[in-house]
């Protein structure tokens, strides 16, 4: 297997602390998305949305998107499971990952990609071309805000999202805060329980993926 990976990015980070949560190790190569390698014609035959992270198996196949490689490595190496033990588990990880991933990661892209002048009609990545909107910038400001503060509630009264579970729905949170900084947003000081949460899940070793 080899991972097509940008060590900038959030998204490929992902996958790199999922990987460093089983302890497996597997050839990465960097697609510099600051040199647009992403839209060159050898990656796009690979991944026709120009994307990382991508996930090649030996036979050649490629699997695009952070959810899909996380299933198929959690299969391939069911040892440390990361998305549930139990049908419960399962489910509750999944649906916590989902909403991590739609109010953390994609409210900062959408932070990010729709006010920085280097993504001028690159507002989503992909083959398309999309014009920024600030409002929607400034919207993912504010829902950041809130995600902030979402779970500093939820952390009051729980290790992980899932309880005494550390699950993928963490890593997905973790790379979020790691990706605020972007947008320049910081945990804010009276969040206690979100910077207790916070400090445990960065003092583990795959926090350094
Ligand atoms: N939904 C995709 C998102 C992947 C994504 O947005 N990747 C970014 C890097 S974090 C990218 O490849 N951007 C390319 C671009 O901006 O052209 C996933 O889950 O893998």
């Amino acid at each position: 297997m080899k991972l097509y990976d940008y060590a900038a990015a959030p998204n490929p980070r992902r996958v790199r602390i999922f990987l460093a949560e089983k302890n497996i190790e597997i050839e990465t190569v960097q697609i510099d998305l600051a040199k647009l390698e992403q839209k060159s014609e050898a990656f796009l035959k690979l991944s026709p949305l120009g994307e990382v992270p991508l996930l090649q198996l030996d036979d050649g196949t490629c699997i695009s998107q952070v959810h899909a490689i996380c299933r198929y490595i959690e299969e391939v190496y069911p040892e440390n499971p990361l998305l549930g033990r139990t049908p419960l588990e399962k489910a509750l990880v999944e649906s916590s990952n989902h909403q991590l991933n739609m109010n953390g990661i994609v409210a900062v892209a959408d932070g990010f990609r729709n006010a920085n002048p280097a993504f001028a009609d690159r507002a989503l990545p992909g083959p398309n071309s999309y014009a920024q909107i600030p409002a929607l910038a400034e919207r993912g400001l504010l829902r950041v805000d809130h995600l902030f503060h979402d779970l500093d509630a939820h952390f009051a009264n729980s290790e992980f999202v899932i309880g005494d579970y550390f699950s993928v729905a963490d890593i997905t949170a973790f790379t979020t805060i790691g990706f605020a900084r972007w947008i320049k947003k910081k945990i804010p000081e009276d969040c206690i329980n979100l910077q207790r949460w916070f400090d445990q899940v960065n003092a583990r070793p795959s926090a350094k993926a």
